[in-house]
This record gives structure tokens, sequence and C-alpha cells, in this order.
């Protein structure tokens, strides 16, 4: 068994850098390049990623100690081709990824910069062009923020982009004060040392000639020409690292807040998934962002979505949590699962569905006398006939002469699917919650069958038996409060169907006919509709047909 410690690398210069998270635990096996910790200094995060592939056999490190090149960070029990490699010593000293390029490159930028006493010598106001200071190395660095725009006026030491390669991010100080005129790079943009950054106007103190030759603060230069800095001039005018506070490359990059904390591996993966960290909370040490934060607020917006907590994607605002025991005595009561899937499909269909509702009285005077005159014979067949399979025959007839109802849109949004059967559900109060069973072909099923049937289904959606089936393929659903009570409702349409049609409580009531004010039973009936699949006249007419059916059961035969 060849057990190997895995030094810190090279950093760069950089000394007693605080381990901030560990990434791997005893146990974990791990591949060449897997970062093992993330180490931080106060210009810059990186991880350090192994070199080796291998078992983590123990840490030799802790969140919060401070590292220098060479210090031990665990040790290693290597894998397969590394074993027996293990007597070459290049092995762990051949770390010479990115992340040291980085490291370096940001120790480099935050050298304490060589301003030579004469910096105290008259000053010019001239435009600069500020190029991107030596990255140690890294090339083709990805610019992933810029922190000023024209116009800004920037001190020394402000940070003027954030860079990201794949292991670190650092943060660009400008090395002079003044207002920014020109930025000469885009968001995405990759870049290399000496790459054109900025153009700033300000005041740079003038370097002796003989130390400068090419400043362009000479007698015969105008002041406000723009000089090409060299690479070189970047580093020797870097600020100071007292005079860049800010320069903490977990700050800033990858979304709006500027504050928050977070290593370059949890800004990618952010930024990737769109994650905003300025509206999540850090769980790591010192507040900061860990990859499992991104990852579990990405994981409960998905949850919250799915059930329907909250809109996907369409920016309401969600009601506030609120402690009512503040107000009184409260007891939690579980949902149950019936119940939690209505609320999704309720919250689906609300916000997808654009609702018109429309309401009409149906005269069933004669429909109430014929179905009480049957009374006797639904006994003697042992069922019960309410107004429900009236309802359902109503229906039919009603989907078949405006067959613009019996649709549901297409998911390419270029079609109608136009259905050429008729099943309806009939909602049904549970002690679970509300059940849809549905009901199949019923323009070609009789009253006593239909009646049959719905009660069937009820009984089974009450005792809890509906199989999947029994609640699938509607084209239109009755909901019917009728037993119950109340004038009229709004149902929210149970999509994919495009109509669902609330049934309320009927009641006598006086109705004008020509001559004078005549008791009638009345059916208050609503109608939503899917207004992207309906329009107010197709509604106009399937109701129409609906409640002169239902005025005259003889129209079911014509
Ligand atoms: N007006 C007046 N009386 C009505 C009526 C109406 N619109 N609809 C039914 N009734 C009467 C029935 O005739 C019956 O009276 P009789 O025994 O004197 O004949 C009584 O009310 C009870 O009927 P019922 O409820 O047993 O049977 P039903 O066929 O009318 O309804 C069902 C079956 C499954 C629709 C019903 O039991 C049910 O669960 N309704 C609730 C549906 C619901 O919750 N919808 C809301 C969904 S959105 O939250």
């Amino acid at each position: 068994m060849a057990i190997e410690i895995i030094p810190v690398p090279d950093l760069g210069g950089a000394d007693k850098v605080e381990v901030i998270e560990i990434c791997v635990q005893p146990g974990d096996v791990i591949e060449v390049e897997q970062s093992l910790v993330v180490l931080e200094s106060d210009k810059a995060s990186m991880e350090i990623p192994s070199p080796i592939a291998g078992t983590v056999v123990g840490l030799k490190v802790n969140e919060g100690d401070a590292l220098s090149e060479g210090d031990a960070i665990l040790e290693l029990e290597l894998a397969g081709e590394a074993a027996s490699a293990s007597g070459d010593d290049s092995t762990p000293s051949a770390v010479d990824s990115g992340v040291v390029e980085a490291a370096v490159a940001e120790v480099e930028v935050a050298q304490p910069a060589a301003v030579d006493s004469e910096a105290e010598a008259p000053a010019a106001v001239e435009a600069q062009l500020v190029p991107v200071p030596d990255l140690g190395g890294s090339d083709a660095v990805e610019v992933i923020e810029l922190c000023v725009s024209v116009g800004d006026d920037v001190s020394e030491g402000d940070s003027l982009v954030v860079l990201e390669s794949d292991k670190a991010s650092m943060e660009i100080p400008s090395p002079l004060s003044g207002k920014v005129i020109e930025l000469k790079l885009s968001v995405g943009d990759k870049v290399s040392d000496g790459d054109d950054l900025a153009v700033i106007e300000g005041v740079v103190a003038a370097a002796p000639a003989a130390e400068n030759p090419s400043a362009s603060s000479s007698p015969e230069a105008p002041s406000s020409a723009v000089s090409s800095g060299s690479a070189a001039t970047a580093p020797a005018a870097a600020p100071s690292p007292s005079a860049s506070p800010q320069v903490d490359a977990a700050a800033s990059a990858g979304d709006s807040s500027a504050s928050v904390y977070a290593g370059p591996s949890v800004r990618k993966l952010a930024r990737q998934l769109g994650v905003d960290l300025s509206k999540l909370k850090p769980s790591g040490p010192r507040s900061r962002y860990t990859k499992d934060d991104v990852r579990s607020y990405v994981k409960q917006l998905v949850a919250d979505v799915n059930s329907g907590k909250v809109s996907g994607g369409t920016g309401i605002p969600p009601v506030p949590e609120i402690d009512f025991s503040k107000f009184g005595e409260i007891e939690m009561v579980k949902l149950s699962k019936i119940a939690k899937l209505t609320s999704a499909n309720m919250s689906r269909n609300w916000l997808n569905v654009p609702h018109v509702t429309q309401f009409d009285d149906a005269d069933i005077t004669e429909l109430e006398s014929f179905r009480k005159s049957m009374k006797a014979e639904a006994e003697k067949r042992g069922v019960k006939l309410t107004p429900l399979p009236f309802l359902l025959k109503a229906a039919a007839a009603a989907l078949e002469a405006e067959p613009s109802f019996n649709v549901s849109l297409h998911a390419d949004g270029e079609h109608l699917v136009q259905k050429n059967y008729i099943h309806i559900g009939v909602a049904v109060d549970t002690p679970n919650g509300l059940m849809v069973p549905v009901i199949r072909d019923v323009d070609k099923k009789g009253l006593w069958e239909l009646a049959a049937e719905s009660a069937e289904l009820a009984a089974k959606a009450r005792d809890g038996k509906l199989m999947p089936r029994d609640m699938q393929g509607a084209c239109f659903t009755i909901s019917s409060l009728g037993a119950i009570g109340g004038n009229g409702f709004t149902p929210i349409v149970n999509a994919p169907e495009v109509a669902i049609m609330g049934v309320s409580k009927a009641q006598i009531k006086p109705v004008w006919n020509g001559a004078e004010f005549e008791p009638r039973q009345m059916l208050p009936l609503s109608v939503s509709y899917d207004h992207r699949a309906i329009n107010g006249a197709n509604c106009g007419r399937f109701f129409t047909h609906m409640v002169s059916v239902l005025a005259d059961i003889r129209r079911l035969l014509l």
C-alpha cells in the first residue's frame, strides 16, 4: 500500500494562506485534478487540485489553518499506476496547474508597487491605457465581471474587472486614480497579459525621465494623449495591498451582489445554473458560500415549482411566511397526498390558463318533474337518479354541437387536438380531498347507465379505490356543488381540458313568461373556459345548447 503525502504546491510566494474549505474526506476516492482544499489569501481564493489519483487516508489540515508551500494537506493511498510510480519524486511536486498559475498571478497583481519615491514629483493629467497585468502565465482568462463603467471615477486600487480561470478568480485593480474614459473589454472576453483593459484619465505621478523615458509626461506629449502602457507598467503602478481592500477574489463575481463570499468553483457553478448568490444563505465558515448551498437552493426551487408553491418564472412574489402562533393557539395538520397534488394542479392551471367564466340558468322544471316521476323505477333498478346523469348527457350533447370545446392545445403551440370521443370527468368530494373520476363515452350511454356508473365511481373515489386509469382521458369536467348550495362559482379549468362546468343549487325562481311571473326550477350553471382555445361566441353556442337540452330533455333525441 503506497501512501503519499500531498503537499501545498508553489503558491507563487504567498505565505500562510488560510484553508477555507476542505473538499474531500477520509475514504473518498479522488481523481487527478480533483479539488482537495480551497485556500484563500486576502487577495484570491484558489482550489488546490490533487496531482494524483487515490483514496484519501487522512487529512492533515483543518479549516482555518494557515498553510505555506510544502505543508502537508493529506495522505493519499495511491491508485494503480500512480502507486507503482510513487517512487518518482516528481509526482507530488509536479503540481503545476492553473491553480498555482492563478495564485502566482494573483500574488503578482497584489505585489506592492515599486513606486519610486519620485512619486512625490509633480503630477500630470493624462489618459493612460491600462493593460491586463502579468497573470503569472495564465492565458485566455475569462472576464466575468466589469466592476466599473465608462465615466466612473476610480481610485488607485479599485477593482476594474474580475477575471476567472477554471480554478481561481482575481480582481484587477486600477493602477491609478482617475476617470474611466474607455473600457476595452467585455464580459466573456478571454484576455492575456498585456491586453488592453481600460483607458483611465487621471493624475499620475511623473516619474523621473531617466527611469521612465517612455512616459507620456514628457513636455512634448499632449497631456490628454493616450500612453501605450506596456505590461510592465501595470505591475509597477499596481497598488499596495492596503490600497486595494476590495481585492477579494471571493467577492462580486457572477452575481448581482458585490459582497458575497464564495470561491471560484462555487461562483462558476452559480453562474452555470443562473443562481444569484446574494439570494441564498451561505452555510460555510465565515458565511462563505459552498457548492452545496447552490445545489440545495436549486433543488428547493425546482421542488417548489413542481409542487406549485412558487410560480415557475412568473415573477409573482411568494406569500410571506407567518408565525400564526403569535396570534393564538394553532396546530399543524399534515396535507394528504391528494391535497398536495390538487394544490399543485390548481396553481398550474390557474397560472397557465387564461380563464373566462360565463354564467346562465337552466330551467329544469320539466326535467325535475320527469326525474321525480322516475324515482320508483330507479329504486327498483337499485340506482339513485340525481340531476347529474342529465347534466352529463346535456354536456355531451353540447360538446357534440360545439366541438370547439372538445379540444386540447397541442404542446407544439401550432395545433389543437380535436377529440372524437366524449369522456367527462366528475369532481367528487372525498375525505382525502378532491378526485375527478372519468366517465367514458358519455354520448353513447343512457341515463340509467350513467347514474349507476357515476355513483359507482363516486363511491370508489370516497373509498380511495380509484385506479389511475379511472381518472384519465377526460374531455370536459363537471363540478357539482348543487347538493351543497350556492348561487354560482368560477371553477378552474382542469388542463389539458379547455373547459369545465360548475353546477350550483337549483331553486324555484319567478320567471317572466311574457304575461306573468311563473315559478320555475332554475339551475345556476357556470362554464369556465381556456380563452386560448375557446372564444366567447363558442361558449355562447355551447351554453345555449346545454341550457336548451336541460330545459327540454326530448332534445337529446334529436
Ligand atoms: N340542485 C339542487 N339539488 C341537487 C343538485 C342541484 N344542482 N344536485 C344534486 N342535488 C340533490 C340530489 O338530487 C340529491 O337529492 P335527492 O336525494 O333528494 O334526490 C342530493 O342533492 C344529493 O345528491 P348527491 O350529491 O348524492 O348526488 P349527485 O349525483 O348530485 O352528486 C357528486 C354526486 C359526486 C357530484 C357529489 O356527491 C359530490 O361529491 N359533489 C361535490 C363536488 C365538488 O366538491 N366540487 C367542487 C370541486 S372544486 O373544489
